[in-house]
């Protein structure tokens, strides 16, 4: 274990956790690493969680606020959460106990694009950082820091922060040496230049980050795995959803003459997404590159069927088992993947630039195609906006998938009007459900809620979608995207009255 602290300098400064997080402050904001469960501190937060709940109990206040990649995991946000010690909070969560917290109005979260959050940390107006706490899978003699299983912020939590605590942690593979590249190149206007990365593999960086040793004041030694979300198979939804994108896909190819890779491949989590990917494996495309947020379980298996030919991400999000498979098999994939910054992995410049293939989840969609991704009945946050919208905006095309129905059936995934909007349907190109695609590139709202409603909408629902639109059609105030506006969210209404959207 030691090797993996190669720096002297940094080797002297070795402490518990619990030392560790007596360095923090209440009300710090603290830069913390991880991103999707992983490569996020596990022991620090922990200790920290335990000091706060103590001073709690002795009636003294004490709160920080958190910044983190994206999502972390039980040990952080969770214990962090429960022990009610987050006052602020930032760019996206998704554990359960914070959600509660920020849902009942007691932790403030602002929801914002992934590839924002460092450049808006540089700007200044969110405040100074106090404190980075980073994982990072170990140091090299010169010391600079070998990153881990995530890149997300870290480069700029370790920029801007005052004092800065490093957990290395044993549990990462030694094999994500070089797995890395940290462009050092980028700068706020008037001094913004143009990012030099052209395809989806290009190196523009250097693989460790560099650090000023003065800031250092702890480094933690760690052994604990990432929280990696448990695989469950496809289910028949999301395969069904998976083999509608695959089609349109080939068909897009041919119509568009695109190369027999594709185009580079952005992909949300979860089950649909790897259904996807398990689905180009046995596609007609070949030596394809994703350029995405996250490399999940059906990326690594296409890059060992030969499909995929790189993936370049900002994090991992495998599953435990793939996981472990990867830890165990690191150094095949070595030239195969590579995790950036994520101001770099999902910069709008450079997914224009590549013509991204965006496919993201949704929470609702109405019948002119704009996208909820984020807040049930328009005021419950569920996770965040995350990096959805720094590729449906800028990708070739944006996909956006869902269940036609959710919460057995009581809830529409397709509505008149979407509660709450985190994608407009300028940002909207593909819509598909289990029951169909709909295809809006082009169409005007009129065209495009015939099709989402015929193509995508659940049968259950088809016909009291038929009925809102066709009284839409003869007694909205204007004509161009017909409404009512009476109406047009009083199927969330009666969700929250009764208890499902049906009449
Ligand atoms: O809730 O777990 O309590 O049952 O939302 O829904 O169907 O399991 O789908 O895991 O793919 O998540 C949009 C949330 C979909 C996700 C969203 C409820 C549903 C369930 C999860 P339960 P599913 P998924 C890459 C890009 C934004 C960020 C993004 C997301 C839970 O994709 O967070 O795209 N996207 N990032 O029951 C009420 C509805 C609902 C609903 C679903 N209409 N009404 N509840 N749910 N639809 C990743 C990153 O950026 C890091």
């Amino acid at each position: 274990m030691a090797n993996r602290i190669s720096n002297e300098t940094l080797r002297a400064r070795m402490m518990s956790a619990e030392d560790a997080a007596s360095l923090i402050a209440p009300g710090d904001t603290i830069g913390m690493s991880g991103f999707t469960g992983s490569g996020y501190p596990k022991e620090v937060p922990q200790a920290l969680a335990a000091r706060i709940e103590a001073k709690h109990a002795e009636g003294t206040p004490f709160k920080v606020k958190i910044w983190s990649g994206a999502s972390t995991g039980p040990e952080l946000d969770g214990a962090l959460a429960k022990a009610d010690g987050i006052e602020f909070r930032l760019p996206y969560n998704s554990d359960p106990v914070a959600r509660e917290k920020i849902n009942n109005g007691e932790m403030n979260y602002f929801d914002m694009h992934l590839s924002q959050v460092a450049p808006m940390a540089w700007e200044g107006f969110m405040g100074k950082m106090d404190v980075a706490v980073v994982e990072i899978s170990g140091i090299t003699p010169e010391g600079e820091l070998i990153p881990s299983s995530s890149v997300g912020n870290n480069k700029t939590w370790l920029e801007l922060a005052d004092k800065i605590i490093l957990e290395v942690n044993d549990w990462q593979s030694e094999h994500l040496n070089g797995m890395h590249d940290i462009y050092y190149g980028t700068a706020l206007p008037p001094n913004r230049v143009p990012i030099p990365l052209v395809k989806s593999d290009d190196r523009i960086g250097q693989p460790h980050f560099r650090v000023d040793l003065s800031k250092v004041a702890a480094v933690v030694r760690t052994d604990a795995p990432d929280r990696n979300a448990p695989f469950s198979p496809p289910d028949q939804t999301s395969l069904t959803i998976a083999s509608h994108i695959i089609e349109f896909l080939e068909w897009e190819a041919k119509r568009a003459g695109l190369p027999k890779s594709l185009l580079p491949i952005q992909s949300g989590v979860g089950n649909v997404p790897n259904a996807v990917m398990a689905g180009l494996i046995e596609a007609p495309f070949e030596n394809m590159t994703a350029f995405t947020e996250v490399i999940q379980d059906g990326m690594l298996d296409m890059i060992e069927a030969g499909t995929l030919r790189m993936a370049s991400a900002t994090a991992f999000s495998l599953s435990p088992e793939k996981a472990q498979y990867f830890n165990d098999n690191a150094e095949r994939f070595k030239d195969r993947l590579l995790l950036r910054p994520q101001d770099i992995s999902n910069n709008p410049e450079l997914v224009r630039r590549l013509g991204c293939i965006a496919m993201n989840g949704l929470i609702e969609a109405d019948i002119f195609g704009a996208v909820n991704s984020t807040h049930i009945m328009g005021s419950r946050i569920q996770n965040g906006i995350g990096g959805s919208g720094d590729f449906a905006r800028n990708g070739y095309v944006s996909i956006f998938v869902t269940p036609s129905t959710a919460k057995g059936g009581a809830i529409s995934a397709i509505v008149p009007r979407v509660a709450h909007v985190d994608h407009i349907s300028q940002d909207v190109q593909v819509i598909v459900t289990e029951q169909g695609l709909a295809d809006l590139r082009g169409l005007a709202p009129r065209q495009r809620a015939e099709l989402i409603i015929e193509h995508c909408a659940h049968p259950d629902y088809r016909p009291m979608l038929r009925d809102y639109y066709t009284r839409a059609l003869q007694d909205s105030y204007g004509k161009h995207a017909p409404t009512l506006l009476n109406e047009a969210l009083s199927w969330h209404q009666r969700f929250v009255e009764t208890g499902t959207m049906k009449l």
